[in-house]
């Protein structure tokens, strides 16, 4: 598919919340990380299959993707892949290790290192092939996200080796070896292009940038070493006209920094109520749309509980969008749907956000 056969999705509440000038139907709701582990039906399809293989079968992929759309009537799906797929399709060494997650099979400690960095320059027709079954699939007031992980957060995963508690070798190269912290940055950029690129041919209604633990960093180091990319990568895609998504974890004080890289949309994760974010937000790059911000753990603690905070938290985004900071929200967690979380509070979560009480 290319740009000019993209459907036009006139009642999407998603896109309606995303565009200034549209009133969404009802309240948006998608939650990161809502295929997964938490679904019976997906431990089901993915049983005996590794999981970056499962990222490379259409079929399979679409069916994972559509699943949470199924049974929790979100009003997004998002696109069943990892932040570290376009490496793998690269050809560089790279598993997901049950329990821990993407492991590399050598870590990037050098200049050297990072001059051999494979680079994505091919198309990746398994991943084009599945976004064309889910966009069959979903209705038209259903949205497709697609994503990419941000290159701080891939080069995290690149540079340790694997998940990291404080990414230690990765501010050490940032701080002790800038010039070989902005090559690897400035490798990986155009492979995390290529892979929006592509989810963008085949027709994503819009997108998300993962800047998963850009929150460790100091707004200093953030402007510095990431943000110029991260800005890269987000205006590469601008003509495309989707709602741009950018999101990262622990990342309150970089909200207005976070901002400039020029998405429409501003994640905020579950330690800043909306309406400060909205300011923060505002106050450098004016009123956006935000996105958040339940805590995850909160879909364990009973109805109640998760009635009284969507009740704030709509409110907190009521607040900001009076004030002139906001212009929208997406209703959606602080970070991903923790593994073990009941799918029935997931549905159950979603419906009140509806109002469906
Ligand atoms: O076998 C399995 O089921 C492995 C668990 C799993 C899943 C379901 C991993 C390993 N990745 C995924 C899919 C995935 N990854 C999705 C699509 C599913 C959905 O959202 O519904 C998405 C959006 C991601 C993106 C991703 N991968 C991020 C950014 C989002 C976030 O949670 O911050 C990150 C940081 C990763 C790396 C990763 N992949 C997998 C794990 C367990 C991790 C995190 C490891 C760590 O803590 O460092």
């Amino acid at each position: 598919m290319d740009g000019m056969t993209r459907r036009t999705l006139n009642d999407a509440p998603l896109l309606d919340a995303a565009v200034p000038g549209r009133t969404p139907s009802r309240t948006p709701v998608w939650f990161m990380r809502q295929a997964g582990r938490s679904l019976p039906e997906y431990r089901q399809v993915r049983e005996g299959i590794d999981m970056l293989d499962s990222c490379f079968m259409p079929e399979l992929l679409a069916e994972i993707t559509m699943q949470p759309v199924r049974r929790h009537d979100v009003d997004a799906a998002i696109l069943f892949s990892d932040i570290v797929v376009p490496l793998k399709a690269a050809g560089v060494g790279v598993e997901i290790v049950a329990g821990r997650g993407p492991v590399m099979d050598e870590a990037i400690r050098s200049r050297a290192d990072v001059d051999k960095l494979a680079i994505l320059e091919s198309d990746v027709p398994e991943v084009t092939a599945g976004i064309e079954i889910i966009l069959d699939e979903l209705t038209d007031s259903q949205a497709l996200i697609g994503f990419v992980g941000a290159p701080f957060t891939l080069a995290s995963y690149l540079v340790e080796g694997g998940p990291s508690k404080n990414h230690e070798k990765t501010k050490a190269m940032m701080h002790g070896e800038p010039e070989t912290w902005h090559a690897l940055m400035q490798r990986l950029t155009p492979t995390i292009i290529r892979f929006l690129q592509l989810q963008i041919d085949a027709g994503i209604d819009a997108m998300q940038l993962f800047d998963s633990w850009a929150g460790f960093l100091t707004e200093r180091d953030y402007r510095e070493f990431v943000l110029p990319y991260s800005t890269e990568i987000l205006g590469a895609i601008e003509d495309a006209g989707i709602p741009r998504i950018h999101f990262g974890v622990g990342t309150g004080e970089l909200l207005g920094a976070m901002s400039e890289a020029g998405s429409e949309v501003m994640g905020v994760d579950w330690r800043v109520p909306l309406d400060t974010a909205a300011a923060r937000i505002n106050a450098v790059s004016g009123p956006k749309v935000l996105q958040g911000n339940l805590d995850p753990a909160m879909l364990f603690a009973g109805r109640s509980v998760v009635e009284q905070e969507v009740a704030r938290i709509t409110s907190e985004a009521a607040a900001a969008i009076a004030a002139g900071h906001a212009t929208g929200h997406i209703f959606n967690l602080g970070h991903g749907v923790l593994p073990n979380t009941p799918a029935e509070a997931i549905t159950e979560a979603v419906a009140i956000v509806h109002g469906e009480n």
